[in-house]
């Protein structure tokens, strides 16, 4: 209860930060509730709300309907039973309302985390009912039903439930309060204060996260601590799942697999060791006593300098079965992530997961799931997907997207990542014949997997809005909306989101979700067009470097990816080369391994192309990646263009803050550009055709500091 209260000061708080006269510092993210305008008034109307709610989660979905109520109407609707009229809300399930319980809805086909929103009568007066079979589905229909007044929909029967039961926000967040790849501030998870203090933005993070229908967390980075399974840490991990627990979501944490030793000085990690094995059961028996709905484990093994069984001579599945056996009598599940690859020149770092997952298939116990990265390389801004999904039919894949933009302008460029995961979702794997999408893959449905999910690493830090930027927080919402429904349009969840974070007025609706749609396909054109993959610059991974040869490692060097040379540019993945064409199936292989028939936006990751080639456009490559460069930085001036048209729309904190960072995005969108073609020149020693050179010579932009970009 102390909880509640906390959150709906928080909420209120903030609330009325965002709705005055005073600019929007983006904290309410889409749940800002705004008055509708008076046309709307009508339609909306609840003259009363009927809502028992016996349990924390009913009370959070009763608290969030009054706090949209207040809101968008001007008042919370009386709860007491007057006499009846039109326009009563029921909300709840058959166990709490004996009002629902009374309809008779057809909520069967819900589940256990389904929803049903139903105009009905009742007594001869008009009605609507919120319904589920459990209270968290009630708690998920109470903001779809917000969602519905907050984008100036009618109330529509509706009826909807996740298609995956996984869907879970990866954090990289270090215990020091750091965040790995974050550009939004330190991480919200204050250490230090747990478990004594919780932090309202707790509440509020859950109330975003169930708003979307998101059910886990890892609270901490997969590169992992063996401190956090201590028990003062597991102590602090229960004070979280204990605050975020009615909002459905469940917490989940990233393990080191040298814990054993570095905590307990056993003398190995061994999977197959007896003792080990010991310790994994009684850790998990601990942490299950103090979180008893506790999810399970995340598991980077083996991969980028981390321990894990390999270092034993096991498998991946030796050391996924070991934690799963201990995990199972607690319901628990094991993440094994297969973002795996060796430094063997003779090896594409592009097929190593493959090789090695692929032959383990059919022997992860059924409370394993391997979670893959959308992309065989490294969430670049256009990847083909990865050719493990439709390649395991006996064993759990869930997806991994990134919703924090490493690779893709991080903090301050414009790039919504819905058309991103939409074309990693609708990828056809041909695993059973034309239709096998990756997002068939992932549900469960193509293999009838015991586990479905996705997940997602986290965009959010304790900035003022969260995500570093006010579009950033669109890349969290449309994880959370497809990972519901992995078969949702990336654009219809742009508007969605446009209409609730800005306004749902068509003039500002239209024009922002184009930009919005086209984002991230600017990105590919100034940083990395045709398929060229990695040639960021090193480490940081923000602004060009396809000189980058920093490092011991081959596969940690921009030319090893983009192998520029007198003759062409571009990696052969065909049967000439490393016959990563070969991992995928049906058409898709032969499209991938056929020059004439591989997709433009593919060319350069399958092949080495030469320089005069004759593109699909009838220019030569050269020519071609001019082009798709110039290309590049004239959407991003596109996209200048659109958003200074919304200046009336926006309030001018949001605005103008979006102005600048598409001003710095441009700006470095012309750095890219020059670089990469000042570099490519070098080995193409092709002319540009007038107008096109870059200003500065190559060693200006190879001299740059991070984030210096030079002036245009
Ligand atoms: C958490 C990339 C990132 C690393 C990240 C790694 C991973 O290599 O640059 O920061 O580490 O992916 O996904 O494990």
């Amino acid at each position: 209860m102390r909880l509640l209260c906390r959150a709906v000061f928080a909420a209120c708080f903030s609330f009325c930060l965002s709705t005055g006269a005073h600019a929007e510092t983006g904290y309410d993210l889409w749940l800002r509730y705004t008055p509708v305008e008076a046309q709307y008034q009508q339609q909306y109307k609840v003259t009363r709300l009927d809502a028992p709610a016996p349990s924390p989660t009913l009370r959070a979905a009763v608290a969030e309907l009054n706090r949209g109520f207040a809101g968008m109407l001007g008042n919370a609707p009386p709860p007491e039973n007057r006499a009846e009229m039109d326009g009563t809300l029921f909300v709840g399930t058959p166990t709490s309302s004996p009002a629902i319980a009374a309809m008779k809805l057809p909520l069967a086909a819900l589940g256990a985390e389904g929803y049903l929103i139903r105009n009905v009568t009742r007594n001869g007066r008009k009605a609507v009912a919120i319904a589920a079979n459990t209270d968290i589905g009630v708690l998920y229909g109470a903001f779809a039903y917000l969602r519905m007044i907050q984008s100036r929909q009618p109330i529509t029967d509706t009826m909807s439930a996740p298609k995956t039961q996984l869907r879970i926000l990866n954090h990289w967040d270090n215990l020091d309060g750091t965040v790995e790849r974050g550009y939004a501030g330190a991480s919200i998870w204050n250490w230090h204060t747990l478990p004594g203090y919780i932090d309202p933005r707790y509440i509020d993070y859950a109330r975003a996260n169930a708003s979307i229908g998101i059910n886990g967390t890892v609270l901490n980075n997969v590169n992992a601590r063996a401190a956090s399974l201590s028990p003062e840490y597991i102590e602090k991990t229960a004070a979280l799942a204990d605050a975020l627990r009615p909002y459905g979501i469940k917490v989940y944490l990233s393990v080191r697999w040298s814990a054993p030793v570095e905590i307990s000085h056993l003398k190995t990690a061994d999977p197959l060791d007896p003792a080990v094995r010991n310790w994994w059961k009684n850790k998990a028996d601990e942490i299950y006593r103090a979180i008893p709905d506790f999810g399970g484990f995340l598991v980077k093994a083996n991969s980028e300098g981390q321990p894990g069984p390999q270092d034993y001579h096991r498998t991946h599945a030796d050391g996924a079965n070991m934690i799963a056996d201990v995990l199972k009598p607690h319901h628990g599940v094991v993440m094994w992530r297969a973002f795996v690859y060796a430094n063997d020149p003779k090896v594409d770092r592009a097929n190593t997961a493959y090789n090695e997952f692929v032959p383990l298939d059919g022997t992860f116990r059924d409370n394993v799931v391997l979670q893959v990265k959308n992309g065989p390389l490294d969430f670049q801004p256009r990847e083909p997907f990865s050719p493990l999904f439709g390649a395991m039919p006996k064993t759990s894949l869930m997806m991994e997207f990134q919703i924090t933009k490493e690779y893709l302008g991080q903090q301050t460029h414009l790039a919504y990542l819905g058309p991103l995961y939409e074309e990693a979702l609708q990828s056809d794997t041909y695993e059973h014949g034309k239709g096998s999408t990756v997002a068939k893959v992932i549900d469960g449905s193509l293999d009838h997997h015991a586990i479905s999910g996705i997940a997602g690493v986290a965009n959010i830090g304790n900035d003022a809005d969260w995500s570093g930027s006010i579009f950033n927080q669109a890349n969290w919402y449309v994880f959370g909306r497809m990972a519901w429904d992995p078969e949702i349009s990336a654009r219809a969840v742009a508007q969605e989101w446009t209409k609730q974070t800005f306004t749902a007025d068509p003039a500002f609706v239209t024009p922002v979700v184009d930009m919005m749609m086209g984002s991230r396909d600017a990105v590919v054109d100034y940083m990395t067009p045709l398929g060229l993959e990695l040639i960021m610059a090193h480490s940081h991974h923000m602004g060009p470097g396809p000189w980058d040869v920093i490092g011991p490692r081959e596969d940690w060097k921009a030319p090893y990816y983009h192998r520029a040379d007198a003759v062409g540019l571009g990696f052969d993945r065909t049967t000439t080369g490393s016959d990563n064409a070969g991992q995928y199936k049906g058409p898709v292989k032969e499209a991938f391994e056929d020059i004439a028939k591989t997709p433009d936006d593919y060319l350069l990751y399958f092949h080495h192309v030469p320089w005069d080639y004759k593109m699909k456009s009838g220019r030569t490559l050269w020519n071609e990646l001019i082009a798709r460069y110039q290309r590049g930085v004239d959407k991003v001036s596109a996209m200048q263009a659109a958003w200074a048209a919304q200046n009336s729309h926006v309030d001018a904190a949001r605005f103008d803050k979006t102005a600048a960072f598409l001003a710095i995005q441009h700006r470095e969108a012309i750095w890219w550009r020059d670089a990469c073609l000042a570099y490519f020149a070098q080995f193409s020693k092709r002319p540009f055709p007038p107008g096109y050179a870059p200003k500065y010579p190559l060693a200006t932009y190879e001299a740059m500091p991070m984030f210096a970009s030079p002036k245009p």
